[in-house]
């Protein structure tokens, strides 16, 4: 598997994932603007959508959409526990969890790296995305991880949307489990090795 990435992005999640999974992969980045990869590929011709994450599988085939390409990463190492077996009521809750993220936390957020997002604009999307982090702070309650005991990829997901609260300048210290949430999941090994891969750390 290949993964084209851009440093900090959301395919940060997926990145975490792969490594968590112990899976197998290579990684080409991806300057976003000239949509070009590290090696001179154009970009744009291999995913249409011009976005990353991409996933190239072995059969060299694309899988793009972080939410559905955690859930693969997922399920080509079950024994990771990276997410509960398809068709289980567990299975259903961590693709609601996923959704909630990427429609509700991940849209919203990117949107704001935008520098031509108006002022009024970004005061209303910061309250917005205000009312999410006390709804999923609230859901996290005293577990360690978003689906209770157990990391999965849910958490690769909200621990990279979370952790563009600080290019973002948005303080997370009105959610004291957030802020607990991101120490505690950007001190896992494997996400200090993704962020090392990145060069973020
Ligand atoms: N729907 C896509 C959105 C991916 C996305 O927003 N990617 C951003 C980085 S976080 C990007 O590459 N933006 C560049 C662009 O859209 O041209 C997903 O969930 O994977």
């Amino acid at each position: 598997m290949k993964l084209y990435y851009s440093p900090g992005a959301c395919s940060l999640a997926p990145h975490i994932a792969l490594r968590e999974a112990g899976l197998p992969f290579t990684l080409e980045k991806v300057d976003l603007r000239a949509k070009k990869t590290e090696h001179g590929a154009d970009f744009a011709a291999i995913n249409p959508k011009g976005y990353v994450p991409a996933l190239e599988l072995d059969d060299g085939s694309l899988l793009t959409e972080a939410g559905v390409m955690l859930q693969y990463i997922a399920d080509q190492a079950p024994a990771s526990g990276l997410a509960p077996a398809f068709g289980t009521m567990a299975r259903y809750h961590l693709m609601e969890t996923i959704h909630f993220i990427a429609t509700e936390l991940h849209k919203s957020a990117g949107a704001l790296f935008n520098p031509a997002a108006p002022q009024e604009w970004r005061q209303v999307v910061h309250g917005l995305l205000g009312r999410r982090f006390g709804f999923i702070e609230g859901r996290l309650g005293d577990n360690p991880y978003i689906e209770g005991a157990q990391f999965t990829v849910a958490d690769a997901y909200l621990f990279t949307v979370l952790s563009w609260s600080r290019p973002l300048k948005i303080d997370l210290t009105p959610w004291p489990g957030l802020s607990a949430y991101v120490t505690r999941i950007g001190s896992r090994p494997k996400v200090i090795e993704t962020l090392q891969a990145e060069g973020l750390i």
